[in-house]
């Protein structure tokens, strides 16, 4: 395999004429790329020449394209011509379900995969080959020239993940769908909802409409809140899958649910309804398991959830129950995976619920890595590792952060991208996933500051294999993939850690 960099490094002291081209920065770096001598460029006349079924990934590429670029780019069902963009489904590519070839010569740049979701990683990819100005949403004056290379690429883990609280803070369809997106552009396959928490229930329950009306009505610090309509968040679900993140919504239960509780007496042992929260404690709300009604309560969200949601999980959360005595919690978390798996679909929790004995399939999602996730892994449980000194974007990056916190210490960009999963765990992992708490975010700038760089390094983590990667050359590539989030109007941090091009 070739890394980009030494090769144009090599290219350069043999004297051999560079590309007339920017640096190639990719991020995710793809598993095999070579960058070869010579350019391609994208002019007007060219068009997108899809085979059958990749008109919706050739459609998405030209909602990219075409804004910045200011050419017509006609998604056409035909063979691709010199000049133009091939996107071609081929069942013998070999590169499995998300992989993909990428082949850019003088004449032309074409993506060959076995599915639309290898097309349109292999469109991201193409994206970042040409100039950083592709992002803009208005035309722009640059010649559209990418280098040529060959690219053979496949992701290492099939679970690429992050997870946004609209809980703690509420963020609507906007900022989620441009989450996902930036998500996507990534590379990244699942976007996890932390839809309820003590602070906020987010999303309409049909059957039991207090819970939006006075739990969604509350956040931390005593801002307004929101939720979701069903039609929202199925609107969200359908955005998500266009572009091949798969949306997993988190119930928290049988904790964390102070907002329930403030919206119904009978969840409560004193039958009375809970004051609402906007503190930032944890661990200090239960269910009242042995309440009459609670069992219909978590029978009817699940129903109701599940039945909005096209993927296959839910996550039922399971973190921090403090307050509920541990068989009771085994117990409750048996019923909780017997209504989900009834609804057709697989159960994911945080990794507490490891110690609860659960019938397998589950997903496991590591955090602290305690007695929880050592007994799913022993089980034989589906694990994401989420290691919250690693992986959490709510962890400040350093001393100088106005925002976010210090419980799992400080993380600047390089503590969040030296990490291999696989290494820290010694199993065999699902895959990955970096989530972002809010109860210090509560604006787009404040996401941006927290996520961005960091998910570009958990992203290229999920990606690329371990093998090839490393600081340095992640520090290097970085610092172009800058101007990138720049043009996209992502205020990330710039970390002192690298050297960006301002
Ligand atoms: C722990 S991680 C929590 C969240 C907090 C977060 C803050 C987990 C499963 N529970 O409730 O928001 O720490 O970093």
């Amino acid at each position: 395999m070739l890394r980009a960099t030494a090769l144009l490094a090599v290219l350069l002291l043999a004297g051999c004429p560079t590309p007339e081209t920017h640096d190639v920065d990719l991020i995710p770096l793809p598993a095999e790329l070579a960058v070869e001598p010579g350019s391609f460029e994208l002019t007007s006349s060219a068009s997108i020449a899809v085979s059958d079924g990749a008109a919706g990934v050739g459609e998405l590429l030209a909602a990219v394209l075409r804004p910045s670029t200011g050419f017509e780019l006609p998604v056409v069902v035909a063979e691709a011509g010199p000049g133009d963009i091939g996107l071609v489904l081929d069942p013998d590519v070999g590169q499995g379900d998300e992989g993909y070839l990428l082949d850019v010569t003088g004449t032309g740049a074409v993506v060959r995969a076995e599915a639309p979701a290898g097309l349109f990683y292999g469109c991201q990819t193409l994206r970042q080959l040409l100039p950083p100005e592709v992002e803009s949403s208005t035309a722009q004056e640059v010649a559209w020239v990418m280098p040529q290379v060959v690219v053979a690429d496949r992701p290492r883990f099939a679970w690429r993940g992050t997870m946004l609280d609209v809980a703690r803070h509420f963020f609507g369809v906007d900022e989620v769908e441009r989450q996902i997106e930036l998500a996507a552009y990534h590379k990244l396959n699942r976007f996890h909802l932390h839809l309820t928490d003590d602070q906020g229930w987010r999303i309409e329950i049909a059957s039991w409409p207090l819970l939006t009306e006075v739990g969604g009505s509350t956040e931390v610090g005593g801002g307004p809140g929101g939720w979701f309509t069903q039609e929202e968040y199925a609107g969200l679900a359908a955005f998500a899958e266009a572009r091949f993140v798969t949306l997993v919504p988190e119930i928290d239960m049988p904790g964390h649910v102070n907002a329930a509780l403030a919206s119904y007496a009978e969840l409560n042992e004193e039958g009375e309804v809970a004051e609402p929260y906007t503190g930032t404690s944890v661990g200090f709300s239960s269910l009242w398991l042995e309440g009459e009604a609670t069992m219909r309560f978590v029978e009817d969200v699940l129903g109701e959830v599940a039945a909005m949601t096209p993927g296959p999980w839910i996550h039922v959360g399971g973190d921090e129950a403090f307050e509920t005595d541990h068989d009771d919690y085994a117990a409750f978390m048996h019923q909780v995976r017997a209504i989900v798996a009834d609804r057709g679909k697989t159960l994911v929790g945080w990794e507490e619920i490891g110690t609860a004995g659960l019938e397998l399939p589950y997903v496991a999602q590591a955090w602290v890595m305690g007695e929880g996730s050592e007994a799913a892994a022993d089980a034989g449980a589906s694990m994401i590792a989420s290691r919250a000194s690693r992986a959490y974007l709510d962890m400040a990056y350093d001393g100088q952060s106005h925002i976010g916190t210090i419980w799992a210490g400080l993380t600047d960009t390089q503590e969040a991208y030296e990490w291999d999963p696989a290494d820290d765990f010694g199993v065999d992992l699902l895959g990955l996933e970096a989530p972002l708490w809010t109860e210090s975010v509560d604006s787009r700038e404040d996401i941006d500051f927290l996520v961005w760089p960091r998910l570009a390094g958990h992203a290229e983590i999920a990606w690329s294999p371990a093998t090839g990667r490393d600081w340095a050359g992640y520090r290097a590539r970085l610092a172009g993939h800058g101007r990138r989030l720049d043009v996209l109007g992502v205020g990330y941090y710039r970390s002192p850690l690298v050297d960006w091009i301002w």
